[in-house]
């Protein structure tokens, strides 16, 4: 069984509620279990600043599908959610799933890249990720406690549970 931490975004269609959603969608994916959800966080835009604040989490999930399969999946719970890919890359969107992590590998294909290319440059993914495993350590050997003390909190706030 895989362990993989998922990120959660969402800054349209009352991000609270997709988040909320996205994390029962999450918990229902075949052959997945959901072990552990971060607080939820509001945060502020990173890229273009004229969209909304956004609503963030993590999600820590074992898995026995395959990296691409639970990306399936992911997609999948966008677009019931109503989001319509190929969009602008930086702008606003009602939800985002994205694989931060895989256990240890690391993957490059055209569909994804894991460890995700934004993680260690992220409040709202470092802050969430050292709330549920402070322990982690990414497969390129940094400790996500140490990223998360380092980085810019950029307003970033708790804003309330989410189970
Ligand atoms: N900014 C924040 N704060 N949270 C996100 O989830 C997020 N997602 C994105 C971009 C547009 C990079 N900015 C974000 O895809």
């Amino acid at each position: 069984m895989a362990k993989v931490y998922v990120g959660l975004g969402s800054n349209l269609s009352d991000p609270k509620k997709q988040i909320h959603l996205a994390v029962d969608a999450l918990a229902n994916i075949e052959h997945c279990q959901l072990t552990n959800i971060s607080s939820l966080y509001f945060s502020r835009p990173m890229g273009p600043q004229d969209q909304p604040d956004y609503m963030n989490a993590v999600a820590k999930i074992t898995t026995q599908l395959s990296p691409l399969n639970l990306l399936d999946e992911l997609q999948a719970i966008e677009s019931l959610a109503g989001r319509v890919r190929k969009d602008n890359r930086w702008g606003a969107r009602i939800l985002d799933l994205d694989i931060l992590l895989f256990d240890n590998e690391i993957i490059h294909n055209e569909r994804l890249t894991v460890p995700h290319y934004g993680l260690e440059l992220r409040e709202f993914v470092l802050l969430p990720l050292a709330e549920i495993s402070p322990e982690l350590i990414l497969p390129n050997g940094k400790n996500i406690l140490a990223l998360s003390q380092n980085i810019e909190t950029n307003g970033l706030k708790t804003h309330s549970k989410l189970r």
